[in-house]
């Protein structure tokens, strides 16, 4: 990666699909199973808190099971050796980047082992004993929920990722549709800052266009071959 110092690598559900975890928008995937608006937005928790806290029980359980696959690895092993900047945006609410070994990670949809109060805001460790403890312990409210971005919310440290890509060399994105924003809009804002765009991905994703490059196949052969 000749001339090539910062990197911000953006990762989707694709890159996690062959460790077993459902992707959203692929036949089969979560949104066929579940409809978005009941179990993705602030508006279905309010009306039914119930069915939403048992979709994501589920979504944990899954990933519980579930172990890093060659691409998370590939990644880590990027991480530990990369000297320049790197920052992995991940829009996934699963740890397989962390247990894979990667440490400069950011979960902008937040992630499925945090809880978040409501009220004041604070998150903690989504643990058996703070469920059985339904109170934040911070503040005492019985305010908990899952700690991720539903639609109409704001992504998670959108400054940090915005300054990693204003100083971006290379921007990759990593098995993810391009359907959902902002994360969908980060290419095009690489590109006009400079970075070269790398899409690795299954199929070419709805901001194909904006990528200098893509690749097709699955993360587990194509994120490898690249790293190395
Ligand atoms: C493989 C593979 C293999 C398979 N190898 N690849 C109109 C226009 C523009 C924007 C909007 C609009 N109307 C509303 C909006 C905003 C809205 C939005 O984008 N809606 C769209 C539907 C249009 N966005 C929001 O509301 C966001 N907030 C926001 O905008 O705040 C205001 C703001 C403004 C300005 C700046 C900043 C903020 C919040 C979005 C929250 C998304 N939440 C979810 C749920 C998170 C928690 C959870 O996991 O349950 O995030 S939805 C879901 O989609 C999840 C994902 O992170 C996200 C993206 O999905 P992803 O990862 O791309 O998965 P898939 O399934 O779509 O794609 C998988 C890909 O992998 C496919 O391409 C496969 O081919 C590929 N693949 N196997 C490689 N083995």
């Amino acid at each position: 990666m000749t001339n090539i110092r910062n990197i911000v690598v953006l990762t989707g559900a694709g890159i996690s699909a062959e460790s077993g975890i459902d992707t959203f928008r692929d036949a089969g995937g979560l949104w066929e199973q579940h409809r978005v608006e009941d179990v993705a937005t602030p508006e279905g928790f309010a009306r039914d808190p119930e069915l939403v806290q048992r979709f994501y029980d589920a979504r944990r359980e899954a990933v519980r099971k579930v172990s890093p696959n060659a691409a998370h690895e590939a990644l880590a092993r990027l991480d530990a050796e990369w000297e320049g900047d790197l920052l992995i945006v991940t829009q996934n609410v699963d740890d397989l980047h962390e247990r894979a070994g990667a440490k400069r990670v950011l979960h902008m949809h937040g992630e499925l082992l945090s809880a978040l109060c409501s009220r004041c805001e604070a998150r903690h460790r989504w643990s058996a004993p703070l469920l059985g403890q339904p109170s934040c312990p911070g503040c005492g409210e019985q305010a908990l929920r899952p700690d991720v971005v539903w639609f109409g919310e704001m992504p998670y440290e959108m400054d940090r990722i915005y300054a990693a890509l204003h100083r971006a060399d290379l921007f990759v994105s990593i098995g993810t549709s391009g359907a959902v924003y902002p994360a969908a809009g980060f290419v095009r804002e690489a590109r006009e800052l400079g970075a070269r765009t790398l899409e690795l991905n299954l199929e070419r994703g709805e901001g194909s266009y904006w990528f200098d490059e893509s690749r097709q196949g699955k993360a587990g052969k194509l994120v490898p071959e690249w790293v190395s």
